[in-house]
């Protein structure tokens, strides 16, 4: 499939994909084609047995992505921003929700739609020159991409409120105190970094992580004992994969475990 804002590739053993957003002269912008290609390009990597794991990432040195496409935002209507706004939370809720990890690679600004992006990928690894915020205030908007409720879950409501409310972007370092990402490498080695915990979540039973992030997700918007029986549910599911009986044979016999996503 051919995009013209994305570039897709896999590394060799076809297991991990890199999605890179590709408009780096607008510090990689989401304008509605490029949203719309997200979707398609993740809808098929949903569907793709082979891929264990996606990374997303943006083109160039100085920005994973700047935020919504300004240019847009300028001339939005009230529906329009609505069905606009409405577009894009699926998009991440469809990263969100797409049964293996996705890692945020956060090569530099992860501004507001970006920051949104991010939040919305299973892991964050951020390059320590990045600077992540929600800066909609400054344009006399709100996020819209599901970043007031995502925050808030990630880092708290009163951490939430100050970057919402004051729209100031904080450092890599401040994102990894509050929790807004797992992990700060040094910029030369984001890819690397990003790789290697790739490569290790590849070799995990895809099954078991396809439930993992389901439980989490989902489980956290149940009352907590609902979200127990939800969590015991997936655990007898798991019980029935040949990956339950493979996992825990080879450690009775001391040997590393093949998993096959059955
Ligand atoms: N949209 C469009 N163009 C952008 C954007 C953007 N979000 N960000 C940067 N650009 C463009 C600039 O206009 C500039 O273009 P040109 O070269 O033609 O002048 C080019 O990218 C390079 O940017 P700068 O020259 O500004 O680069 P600097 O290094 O000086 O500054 C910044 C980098 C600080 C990142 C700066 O570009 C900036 O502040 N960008 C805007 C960040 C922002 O406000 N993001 C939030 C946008 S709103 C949003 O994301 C809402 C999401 C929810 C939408 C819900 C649906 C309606």
């Amino acid at each position: 499939m051919a995009f013209d804002n994305l570039l897709l590739g896999r590394d060799r053993d076809g297991r991990v994909a890199l999605v890179t957003i590709n408009r780096p002269k607008v510090l990689n912008a989401l304008n509605t084609p490029t949203l719309d290609e997200l979707r398609r390009a993740l809808g098929d990597l949903k569907q793709d047995r082979e891929i264990r794991v996606v990374i997303v990432t943006g083109a160039g040195e100085k920005s994973f992505v700047a935020g919504a496409d300004i240019n847009e935002l300028a001339v939005q209507t009230p529906a329009s921003g609505r069905d606009h706004a409405l577009a894009g939370q699926h998009v991440f809720d469809l990263i969100e929700n797409l049964g293996k990890p996705v890692i945020a690679a956060i090569n530099g600004y992860a501004l507001g739609g970006g920051c949104e992006l991010a939040m919305a990928c299973t892991l964050r690894v951020a390059a320590d020159t990045a600077k992540l915020g929600q800066p909609e205030i400054n344009l006399g908007l709100i996020p819209g991409y599901a970043g007031t409720q995502r925050l808030s879950r990630l880092v708290g409501k009163a951490k939430a409120m100050e970057m919402i409310l004051t729209g100031a972007p904080i450092s890599a370092a401040e994102a990894e105190r509050i929790g807004l990402v797992n992990r700060v490498v040094p910029a030369g080695e984001l890819m690397t970094a990003v790789n290697t915990l790739a490569a290790h979540l590849a070799e995990q039973a895809p099954v078991a992580m396809r439930y993992i992030i389901n439980a989490i997700n989902h489980g956290l918007e149940m009352p907590f004992e609902k979200g127990e029986v939800f969590e015991a549910t997936l655990f007898g599911l798991v019980a029935s994969t040949d990956d339950m009986r493979e996992g825990t044979r080879a450690f009775l016999e001391k040997r590393k475990a093949e998993f096959r996503g059955k």
